[in-house]
């Protein structure tokens, strides 16, 4: 697993920086968002350090169908019903940790996108 030195997820997913963990399995870890802009706001990590979409190659096509497969498992652990799904990709997309990771917001009607 690549530990990358600055990178905040990656601390994060060493034990060096504390999280509120909801889901973890060998490959991904699931935790509160430290800003929540949701009643549930979650994030889904890769804890091998990989930095947006763009970053993806085909043989991330495991890790990736198992990382979408997992967030309805996590979603349904958190008793949401329904939820919104983002990633952010660059900083021109939004993206402010350049660590991939998936929003799941959710626990209230949200605003139409
Ligand atoms: P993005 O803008 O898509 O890169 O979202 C990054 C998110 O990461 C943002 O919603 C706030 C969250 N975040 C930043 N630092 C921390 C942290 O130290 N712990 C946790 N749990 N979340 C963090």
């Amino acid at each position: 697993m690549t530990d990358h030195a600055d990178c905040l997820f990656c601390k994060l997913v060493a034990g060096d920086i504390p999280a509120n963990v909801v889901y973890e399995d060998d490959q991904l870890l699931a935790f509160h968002d430290i800003a929540p802009k949701a009643d549930t706001h979650l994030l889904v990590i890769p804890k091998r350090h990989i930095v947006n979409l763009n970053d993806l190659s085909a043989s991330d096509a495991e890790l990736m169908s198992h990382l979408m497969l997992t967030i309805p498992t996590i979603a349904r652990q958190q008793q949401l019903t329904g939820f919104r799904t983002i990633t952010n990709t660059g900083a021109e997309g939004g993206q402010e940790v350049f660590h991939m990771h998936f929003h799941i917001l959710g626990g209230a009607q949200l605003p139409g996108f």
